[in-house]
């Protein structure tokens, strides 16, 4: 985002819609083969070692999270995404990512330390289905039916202690499988929420999409979302959630401090320092919308940061 800026997010929002997305793919202009390149890059996104939770998906839809706007399409969410781990461009291959086994470190200041793999994971908490709207510091927008659980029955299992104020998300570290890392970044990524932010009902894990378990490109088999946030928040293929008493310091701010800082809060009010944040695009149809304050969560995420007015909550 700092380090980049040539890169895919710039291109003007026109360039931006599904459309082009794929009218630029090859594959895409082989006529009656087409359907069946689609067909492969899906399965190949999501084909990998046995996965035995596939049975419970799709999960039953939370009703509670609603959208004000349609779903993203699936191919569109596939073929535009950052996952720095593997490249700086939008068009990510993550097929080297081997997602089975994969095991989950709970660790810090908690009762019950654990690792534990994720499929265990799953099937002892359940998973759940909500839509919810994706806001990229950038300023494009998705909409996405993310699979999962709520972070808090993570967090509840863990039994934080009262020492623990902050709770820090750190992805895989293997710069054999994904070239990014051997790239100067200060990896592994980091991410971190309050305690308060980390058991607010919208903190959610997320190991599916779409009906189905999360793709490579998206972070499987295990990463966060937080959709009042700037999208950077929600770390992908997290391999350790720990417990701690200070504030993690997270990859984006070692990379750009001053210009991502800890909250990431949605605001359209505060601009990022190289472009304003009052507008977005929404990738399905290139269409521009006024940027809402926490992304249109207010309602259920404002209350956490009361009293914290002089932080830079929006950055
Ligand atoms: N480990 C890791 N997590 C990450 C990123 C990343 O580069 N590496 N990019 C972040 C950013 S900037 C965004 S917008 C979202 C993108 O998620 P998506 O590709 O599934 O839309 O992942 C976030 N999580
Ligand atoms: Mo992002």
């Amino acid at each position: 985002m700092r380090y980049h800026r040539s890169r895919g997010w710039e291109i003007p929002a026109s360039e931006t819609t599904p459309e082009s997305i794929f009218l630029n793919r090859r594959a895409f202009f082989v006529g009656a083969g087409a359907a069946l390149t689609v067909a492969g890059l899906l399965r190949r996104a999501h084909a990998d070692d046995a996965d035995p939770t596939t049975g419970l998906y799709p999960a039953k839809r939370n009703p509670a999270y609603t959208l004000d706007r349609d779903v993203t399409p699936e191919k569109v969410n596939l073929h535009y995404n950052n996952f720095y781990e593997f490249t700086t461009s939008k068009r990510v291959d993550a097929d080297a990512l081997k997602t089975r086994p994969w095991t989950v470190t709970i660790d810090g200041l908690v009762e019950k330390k654990e690792t534990i793999d994720v499929d265990d994971l799953v099937k002892a908490i359940g998973l759940e289905e909500r839509l919810y709207r994706h806001r990229c510091v950038e300023a494009w927008s998705m909409a996405i039916p993310w699979t999962g659980f709520p972070l808090k029955a993570l967090v509840d299992r863990a039994k934080p202690l009262s020492a623990a104020k902050y709770v820090r998300f750190e992805t895989f570290l293997d710069d054999s499988i994904a070239p990014g890392q051997r790239q100067f970044m200060p990896w592994p990524y980091i991410e971190g929420l309050t305690m308060a932010e980390a058991t607010n009902d919208l903190a959610f894990i997320v190991t599916g999409a779409y009906g189905k378990p999360v793709a490579k490109v998206q972070g499987a088999p295990i990463r966060l979302a937080t959709p009042w946030k700037y999208g950077f928040k929600s770390a992908k293929s997290i391999v350790k959630i720990s417990f701690v008493a200070d504030r993690p310091q997270t990859f984006w701010q070692q990379l750009g401090p001053d210009e991502y800082g800890f909250w990431a809060n949605v605001n359209p009010d505060v601009p990022h320092p190289r472009w304003s944040q009052a507008r977005e695009t929404f990738l399905t149809t290139g269409e521009q919308r006024p940027t809402l304050l926490y992304n249109g969560y207010g309602e259920q995420v404002a209350a956490l940061y009361k009293g914290l007015e002089k932080e830079p909550l929006y950055m």
